[in-house]
């Protein structure tokens, strides 16, 4: 379990904390909504819940330009959201309707953003994290500033492709930045059980880029250490790497909670739940503000819902379409 502390003082305006508050909470109520309707069937997609780890992605993107790119994995709802995915499309796509972002056949796991710059999620532990070295290196010789930001957990860290990600990201100097999620279990196992020691950042300094860790879980941190590193890459300074802690608070797969499968205890979510970013924001904005955004989130939501629902599933002969590029 990470230390915890104080709270950092807001660096934000109040604009940027309303913003912040907006994407923080509607991630949170989408993914609500997903527990609340799951247990009726409708969605058959396995589900992949950020609830609790909201912020990372929040704070990360609050410091990407529109045209920079996300990469994520199968717990990429808030990335997705964050980086200004069509919340009807994503719903959609966990109904597996025709309407989905990826008209249905991906599910949860392999959402996908064209028109937000958001690459195909992907199931696979660590197969997204040279795709983005790939798309980096593709943007640095398109020579227009944008950069790269991947997403992925603890459990990533052990691929071989993230160390081979992280040299030849280091070694060309490419415009990415790497943000492990560590959440501190990769399923069931625990990292103690895993590493023999909890020096991810120093391992990753070793490749000769600068490595951050975030262990309070403070969104205003997180998004002001991605504006620097991207201010970094921008200026061909390379990449950077952010160890951002944080906490999972129900179970790897599903909408449930699991503190009853023996693996963790209820008493480890306590400190998260109470350095809750949704509460630190919520308590930053005016309340009438606050109500105003609570309406149109909700108002949102059902709608994408009434939308995902009233979607045709893809038609049977087009099984085999898109297998293959024509
Ligand atoms: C290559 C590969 N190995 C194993 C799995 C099974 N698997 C799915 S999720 C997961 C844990 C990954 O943990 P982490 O990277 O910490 O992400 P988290 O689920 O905690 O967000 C594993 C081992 C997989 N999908 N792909
Ligand atoms: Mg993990």
């Amino acid at each position: 379990m990470a230390e915890q502390k104080l709270p950092a003082v807001p660096s934000g305006t109040s604009a940027e904390v309303e913003r912040l508050y907006r994407s923080l909470c509607r991630i949170r109520r989408v993914e609500e909504e997903i527990v609340r309707l799951y247990p009726s069937d409708v969605i058959r997609s396995p589900v992949h819940l950020s609830i609790g780890q909201e912020a990372v992605s929040v704070g990360v993107i609050d410091g990407l330009n529109p045209d920079d790119v996300v990469a994520a994995s199968y717990r990429s709802h808030a990335a997705y959201l964050a980086k200004g995915g069509d919340l009807k499309a994503m719903l959609a796509e966990l109904y597996g309707r025709n309407t989905g972002c990826a008209r249905g056949r991906g599910g949860s796991m392999h959402l996908i953003g064209p028109d937000c710059h958001l690459l195909g999620t992907s199931a696979v532990v660590g197969t997204h994290i040279p795709l983005a070295a790939g798309q980096a290196l593709a943007l640095k010789r398109e020579g227009r500033g944008r950069g790269v930001v991947v997403f992925f957990g603890d459990g990533a860290t052990e691929e071989g492709v993230f160390h081979e990600s992280l040299n030849f990201a280091a070694l060309h100097r490419l415009p990415l930045l790497f943000v492990c999620e560590n959440n501190f279990y990769a399923i069931h196992s625990p990292l103690d059980a895993r590493w023999a020691t909890r020096r991810l950042c120093e391992r990753v300094a070793t490749y000769g880029i600068p490595a951050h860790q975030i262990a309070d879980g403070d969104i205003f941190r997180i998004r002001d250490l991605t504006t620097e590193a991207l201010a970094l890459m921008r200026r061909g300074g390379g990449p950077t790497f952010l160890e951002c802690h944080t906490y999972r608070w129900r179970e790897h797969v599903g909408p449930a909670e699991d503190f009853e499968a023996g693996y963790r205890t209820r008493a480890e979510v306590r400190p998260w739940q109470e350095n809750d970013q949704l509460d630190v924001l919520a308590r930053l904005v005016a309340p009438p503000v606050r109500a105003r955004i609570d309406r149109e989130i909700a108002l949102e939501i059902a709608e994408a819902v009434a939308f995902a629902e009233a979607s045709p599933f893809p038609a049977a002969e087009e099984l085999l379409a898109h297998v293959y590029a024509s």
